[in-house]
């Protein structure tokens, strides 16, 4: 397995729960990163409504994120501060990894949930793991909407992750709110990193002032970024799995029919839906990569007869 991260402390806690909190940015940073917000938001395009996706299941959008926005000169502007920010930080912590999307996260009064849900998966999750750095510009806390997770949920679920692919656990994401979540309260300055696959959630922001973060994903050099797509009008049992350059993801409406892709494999899908008790197993057993292992040995002791 490649490794995550340059410290062999924090790439164990990582593995084992799915996310680390550590200090990333200092205080003047995060006041250049939070004037710079505001200071290119006019050059914003605004967010893409439901209406405007072309899709009758997308769902309605509670919440303020760079990547859907409809001007993707903004979304590199963004991305460009951001990462330069960022990226002498990200190299002290992640073993060789690039920046590939970049969000402004604006969680205002009384708004901004972030439904249930995994980030999509945005490189071959059975072969590497691709990282979101999730830093809070003010402290972030229960009242103004911070970040939960389920932790050790990551790569035990939903393993193909795209805008079009029904997530197995839709139907209990309600259960999940209830029973799994641990808010992380977290101070301007530092970051969570998660892995894409964790579970993860936030509530609406119940505090009279702006709640603003960033988004980094970032996955590791060496490995081609990917998208997973589903027709599902044509065929919902089959998934694409679309090797897409960085830039892709600056044009890209997430909803997007995805006009000439360049497919590295074609995975089937059965759309199932797993249990509360089913999501409780799961959360301890083994990984998609583990899995890959015991795969292995299952058939070597099939033809084996070992
Ligand atoms: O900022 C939030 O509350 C949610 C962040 C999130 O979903 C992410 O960074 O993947
Ligand atoms: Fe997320």
């Amino acid at each position: 397995m490649r490794n995550i991260f340059i410290d062999s402390n924090i790439e164990s806690k990582f593995r084992k729960d799915g996310y680390v909190k550590v200090p990333f940015i200092n205080a003047d940073e995060v006041e250049i990163l939070k004037n710079l917000f505001f200071e290119t938001l006019p050059q914003s395009g605004g967010q893409i409504t439901s209406g405007e996706t072309g899709v009758e299941q997308a769902n309605f959008i509670t919440y303020d994120f760079t990547f859907i926005d409809k001007n993707p000169e903004y979304k590199r502007l963004v991305f460009k501060i951001i990462s330069e920010y960022f990226k002498p930080h990200m190299d002290k912590l992640l073993d060789n990894y690039r920046p590939i999307i970049a969000n402004y996260i604006r969680k205002q009064s009384d708004t901004g949930e972030v439904p249930l849900h995994q980030n999509w998966a945005f490189a071959d999750e059975k072969l590497c793991s691709t990282v979101s750095i999730w830093c809070p510009l003010v402290d972030s806390t229960i009242e103004n909407g911070t970040l939960q997770v389920v932790p050790g949920s990551h790569k035990r679920f939903g393993e193909q992750r795209g805008p079009m692919i029904p997530w197995e656990l839709e139907g209990i994401k309600n259960d999940i709110i209830k029973n799994h979540l641990v808010p992380l309260e977290t101070k301007a300055g530092e970051c969570v990193i998660l892995d894409d696959s964790i579970v993860h959630y936030s509530a609406i922001n119940n505090t009279k002032e702006l709640r603003l973060a960033i988004q980094l994903i970032c996955v590791p050099n060496g490995f081609p970024s990917i998208h997973y797509y589903m027709d599902y009008q044509s065929n919902p049992n089959e998934i694409q799995m679309i090797e897409v350059n960085d830039d892709f993801y600056m044009e890209f409406n997430p909803w997007k029919k995805v006009e000439t892709p360049k497919i590295l494999k074609n995975v089937s899908f059965l759309n199932k839906q797993i249990s509360e008790q089913e999501f409780i197993k799961k959360l301890t057993g083994p990984t998609f990569e583990n899995q890959v292992a015991k795969d292995f040995w299952f058939k070597f002791k099939q033809i084996f007869h070992a």
